[in-house]
């Protein structure tokens, strides 16, 4: 398990010169396309949980303990323009994940939202059989909400006495809209302070104002596709 330490921005176009100027180094392209999921009554993403399907793979991202204690409390400018998520890749703590949050809620509510919605199977995908989608997806009622693709440029930029460097993303996502990220992976229960400033420093190297928070891929999407999810989450402080 890891834990994702980041802060989004607006990727203009001047993004690719300024990297190549601090001296970033490009370490590949690729594409992918997410699919996200939850049950129809959003009881994971409003408590801020995530559960998609990258590639085949499944992924699940919660707050940490300490986002929670955070949560209310005072926090840095700095530290408010971060996000911290846990990041789960392994199946059956995946699932398990997933029944410790909703409390089984998802399931035993009747039919689920597939079989209700005459939802076909083939909706799901492959991706999702590959995870056993018949008994435990469709047992905790969790269905697609999201699909898009990315194109990904990954940058990583070395620091003068830091052991691991940052990396910077670039996505332009398939509905017309990009977003640049300023990423740093620390084991579960590593120190946040270092990571912060390393972030802080890069963004600086960047020239980033960091005046506001940047909104994701997913804001952008559920804002565009699903305004009625997206507002239930705005109201509850999740985005
Ligand atoms: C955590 C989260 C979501 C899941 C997707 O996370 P994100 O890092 O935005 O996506 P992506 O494609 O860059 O994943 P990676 O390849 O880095 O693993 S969707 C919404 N959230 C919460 C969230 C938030 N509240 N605020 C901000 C700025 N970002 C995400």
């Amino acid at each position: 398990m890891r834990v994702e330490v980041e802060r989004k921005f607006v990727c203009n176009s001047d993004v690719h010169e300024k990297l190549r100027e601090i001296g970033a180094v490009c370490v590949g392209q690729c594409e992918f396309e997410d699919k996200y999921f939850d049950c129809p009554e959003h009881h994971l993403t409003l408590r801020d949980v995530w559960l998609r399907c990258r590639q085949g793979s499944w992924e699940l991202k919660c707050p940490t303990q300490e986002d929670r204690q955070e949560r209310g409390e005072q926090e840095s400018h700095a530290r408010s323009l971060l996000t911290r998520y846990r990041e789960i890749t392994s199946l059956p703590e995946i699932i398990a994940k997933v029944r410790e949050v909703t409390g089984e809620e998802c399931a035993g509510h009747g039919p689920s939202r597939m079989e209700d919605e005459g939802m076909r199977m083939e909706d799901v995908d492959e991706c999702s059989l590959r995870g056993g989608a018949l008994s435990w997806l469709n047992e905790l009622h969790l269905v697609p909400f999201a699909v898009f693709s990315t194109k990904r440029c990954s940058f990583t930029l070395a620091e003068e006495g830091q052991q691991h460097g940052v990396r910077v993303d670039l996505d332009q996502a398939d509905f017309g809209f990009c977003v640049g990220e300023i990423e740093v992976l620390l084991p579960d229960g590593g120190e946040m302070q270092p990571a912060l400033e390393q972030i802080e420093r890069t963004a600086q190297r960047l020239g980033l104002s960091g005046e506001k928070r940047v909104p994701g891929k997913m804001d952008a999407y559920l804002q565009k596709y699903c305004p009625e999810h997206y507002k239930k989450l705005l109201n509850a402080k999740i985005l």
